[in-house]
This record gives structure tokens, C-alpha cells and sequence, in this order.
């Protein structure tokens, strides 16, 4: 570049601190088909949540129409939604999932 003080070098600039990635909650919605057993299971093999915890966030989804599957980088959540959903279609249920943004 033109700036005298680098001489047309390229400046790297340092920084003490790592950036952190952002998160994405995977939101689980409701639907009148998926058997509640599925979804609990669901919950504890792909959300490693106990079978108390699977329980309250299915209930809750049921109730109000979505809820917070889980929370991480968007490549495992997107890859949360494809295999969750694909898993769901093998048995004929509709179930969705979405990953969106954290604020
Ligand atoms: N509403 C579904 C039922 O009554 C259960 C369900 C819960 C589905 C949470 C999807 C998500 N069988």
C-alpha cells in the first residue's frame, strides 16, 4: 500500500484474543403425528438430554409449539436438523427442525 510506515508490506495485525464462533439453537416444533416417545428419544440420543430433561422439553414443544433443542456452532447444528430429520422420515413422521441464529 501507499502508507509510508509499512513501505507497501502487508501488516498483520496482532490480537491477544480468539473471536468465538456463533450459535445456533436448534428449535424443535411441534406437530399432531410424531409419537411423544420419539421425540423423547430424540432428545437423549442426538441432544444428550437425560430422560427427565427429554421429557420436560418435549412437554413443552407439545404445549407451546417449539422449543430449544440444543445450542452450537451452525455446522453441528445443521448437521443436528439433517440427521434428526432424516431419522424421523425413515419412520414416516413428520417432525421439524430448524437451526437459527442466537441473537
Ligand atoms: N404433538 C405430538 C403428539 O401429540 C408430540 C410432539 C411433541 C411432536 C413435540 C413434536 C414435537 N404426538
Amino acid at each position: 500500500d501507499a502508507d509510508p510506515t509499512t513501505q507497501g508490506r502487508t501488516q498483520t495485525l496482532e490480537r491477544t484474543q480468539t473471536q468465538r464462533p456463533r450459535l445456533y439453537r436448534v428449535l424443535l416444533l411441534n406437530d399432531d403425528y410424531t409419537p411423544m416417545d420419539f421425540v423423547v428419544m430424540v432428545l437423549e440420543r442426538h441432544f444428550r438430554k437425560s430422560e427427565q430433561e427429554a421429557q420436560l422439553i418435549m412437554l413443552a414443544v407439545h404445549h407451546k409449539g417449539q422449543g430449544v433443542a440444543g445450542v452450537y456452532t451452525r455446522d453441528v447444528a445443521e448437521t443436528k436438523v439433517a440427521q434428526v430429520t432424516a431419522e424421523a422420515r425413515q419412520h414416516g413422521y413428520p417432525l421439524r427442525l430448524v437451526a437459527e441464529p442466537e441473537a
